[in-house]
């Protein structure tokens, strides 16, 4: 059976901020394993993945291919530190398992592979996965199945063509059962964003879809964005979230440069106290 038939009508912050503390807390004890990861984003997805394992996605994580699931497409493979806390979370994988993240042989590699429980599709070649979602749910739609698709990407990924013709193709197939979420957090890998990609939420409405713009560190916004993308009016939905990177932990989030961060075991500690002091 799945775990949720639908999404309930309204949501319970609470639960999903202890959720979301949790999340942080896992992909914590994560990079103790590896002692290095891609903390900043995920520490600053962890609320839409909140909002979106806990409350808004229909899954069954004792059948990760159910047929009716809702599909989450995580577009920056390298946000797989929080995919591998929220599939914990959720049931897909044990917890004891996290501790191999990024380990040679693990089921967790460091960006998305085919070898996780509750992992749709290969990350990580960024630009790739919007136009898989647009194949994705116009074939749902095609076979009348319920399931909707919910897509994860970056504002790196707005510098590359691909997701703009992802972007066109989607408005022109009317996908309303598709749900680009994207994560404007202002860096890229070698520091700020410096491509004009701005205004997102402007560009695409001009492209025919849907958009909201949330801050993505809060769930009562992140919550009614999901809810209002539910609407089936044959426009293909966006959620622009501007999140912090290192939401949670204040000295990663004063990090100008927090695109990959290495962790001595004195600094672990610190963190793990700053997570705990702002939950
Ligand atoms: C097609 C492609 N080009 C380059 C890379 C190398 N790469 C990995 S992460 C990254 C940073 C991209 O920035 P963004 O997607 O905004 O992610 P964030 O800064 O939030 O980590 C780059 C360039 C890649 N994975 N795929």
């Amino acid at each position: 059976m799945p775990a949720t038939l639908s999404p309930p009508a309204s949501a319970d912050l609470d639960a999903l901020r202890e959720h979301a503390h949790e999340l942080r807390r896992l992909m914590m004890t994560m990079t103790r394993g590896k002692g290095e990861g891609y903390i900043a984003q995920g520490l600053g997805i962890a609320d839409c993945l909140a909002a979106l394992y806990f409350h808004e996605l229909r899954y069954d994580a004792a059948d990760p291919t159910w047929p009716d699931r809702d599909r989450f497409l995580l577009s920056t493979g390298h946000y797989s530190i929080a995919m591998y806390a929220a599939l914990a979370r959720a049931g897909y994988l044990d917890e004891a398992e996290l501790p191999t993240y990024g380990l040679n042989g693990s089921r967790l590699p460091m960006s998305t592979f085919d070898v996780t429980p509750g992992i749709e599709v290969v990350g990580g070649s960024l630009g790739q996965c919007l136009g898989q979602a647009v194949g994705m749910a116009l074939g749902l739609r095609i076979d009348r199945s319920p399931a909707r698709v919910f897509c994860e990407f970056s504002d790196g990924e707005l510098d590359e063509g691909s997701t703009w013709e992802a972007l066109m193709g989607g408005a022109t197939f009317g996908v309303d059962n598709l749900v680009a979420l994207v994560d404007c957090n202002g860096i890229q890998a070698d520091g700020p964003v410096t491509v004009a990609i701005e205004p997102v939420a402007d560009k695409l409405r001009a492209f025919g879809w849907d958009t909201r713009e949330v801050n993505g560190n809060d769930l009562a916004e992140l919550t009614d964005a999901l809810a209002a993308s539910r609407e089936q009016d044959g426009r293909p939905k966006a959620i622009v979230l501007r999140t912090t990177p290192g939401f949670g932990i204040p000295s990663i989030m004063a990090r100008p440069r927090a695109h990959f961060i290495r962790v001595t075991d004195d600094e672990w500690a610190g963190f793990m106290d700053e997570l705990e002091a702002n939950r």
